[in-house]
């Protein structure tokens, strides 16, 4: 690939081109130090024009719907005159790029409009850590004007911490089921929503789907409020039938006007910023200790104790430290 100045790639995002959006995420994805070197510089660039739209998490167990909601309410968000990008989280590593989600994220439909954007976004940090670029890559996407940047986790938990990380709004679909299946959603998962969408709901099954809403309601009432004055909305619908969609899009304005409304919008994307920080500290001091070469010997040699368990590795580790920074 002929490599693009970030003029060009700049040109490309703003004036709506997705083949240099593309390729200015794939800059971004790299692990090469240049095109690292390159893209930092890309970000500072774009920071600006960044942080306007609305970021929504999705999850949900394997097969509860989720790329056929996204394919669905992507649409709806269109006809409404809304840009939207779609991410989701690549389990498969750079090794077997693509293999996993290149037939599940294909979004058919969607994929036609002019205004939608979808992208897998691989799941292992350029450091190898769990924090990977999917960040970055929204970033780009709302340089790009995209309004909405809707993000599906795969059903890994590590998945989901990291897109509500990164997200205003936190989707969760279920299907019908109640009593022993509710016990089986992790605590985690509940803490974490702001809105439930019990997806494939029809004529058949309503009203088994009203008694897992009833449980899904008395499990949230157990719960700590994540936000003031929103009682968690659970809603009943299908993605695949366009049923019940609107209804989320209104919700999750709703939201975003409250959280607004209360000041939590900007003050959860500055926490939000803080702990990306916090962990790409860990994890460039990490990297450097292990490349430096007056830190590299002392660092394997603590290691290499606590690999044998000449000591607890966290006592280790606690040592280690504080001989770096000279404590
Ligand atoms: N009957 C019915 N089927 C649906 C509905 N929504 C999704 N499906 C079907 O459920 C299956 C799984 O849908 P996906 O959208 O791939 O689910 P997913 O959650 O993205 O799945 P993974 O990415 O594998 O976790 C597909 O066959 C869909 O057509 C719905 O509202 N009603
Ligand atoms: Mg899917």
């Amino acid at each position: 690939m002929k490599s693009l100045s970030n003029s060009e790639l700049i040109e490309g995002i703003k004036s709506g081109d997705k083949r240099l959006l593309g390729k200015a995420i794939t800059l971004v994805e790299s692990k090469k130090p240049e095109h690292r070197k390159q893209a930092e510089e890309l970000l500072r660039e774009i920071l600006p024009f960044t942080g306007k739209s609305i970021r929504i998490g999705i999850t949900g167990t394997p097969g509860a719907g989720k790329s056929t909601f996204i394919e669905n309410f992507g649409r709806l968000a269109i006809s409404k005159g809304k840009k939207v990008a779609v991410l989701a989280i690549d389990p498969s590593s750079s090794l077997n790029k693509g293999s996993i989600l290149g037939d599940k994220t294909r979004m058919e439909e969607l994929s036609k409009e002019e205004n939608a954007f979808i992208r897998p976004s691989p799941s292992s940090g350029f450091l190898g850590g769990v924090a990977n670029t999917t960040f970055e890559t929204m970033l780009i996407c709302e340089a790009a004007g995209y309004d909405y940047i809707l993000i599906e986790t795969v059903g890994v938990g590590q998945s989901e911490v990291l897109v509500s990380d990164i997200t205003d709004v936190f989707l969760f679909l279920k299907i019908i089921g109640g009593g022993d299946e509710l016990q089986g959603i992790k605590r985690g998962i509940m803490e974490m929503v702001d809105l439930i969408f019990i997806n494939k709901v029809d004529d058949e099954n309503l009203n088994k789907a009203k008694n897992t809403k009833v449980e899904l309601m008395r499990a949230l009432h157990f719960l700590p409020s994540k936000e003031k004055d929103w009682k968690v909305p659970v809603l009943l619908g299908s993605a695949l039938n366009n049923k019940g969609l609107d209804e989320v899009f209104s919700k999750i304005g709703d939201f975003i006007q409250l959280k607004i409304k209360n000041n939590s919008f900007e003050e959860t994307r500055k926490i939000q910023s803080e702990k990306r920080f916090d962990y790409w500290v860990q994890e460039y001091i990490l990297q450097k200790t292990k490349e430096e070469k007056s830190t590299e010997n002392f660092y394997e040699a603590h290691k290499k104790n606590a690999s044998q368990l000449k000591s607890n590795p966290s006592t280790e580790a606690k040592i280690f430290v504080e001989k770096l920074l000279g404590k």
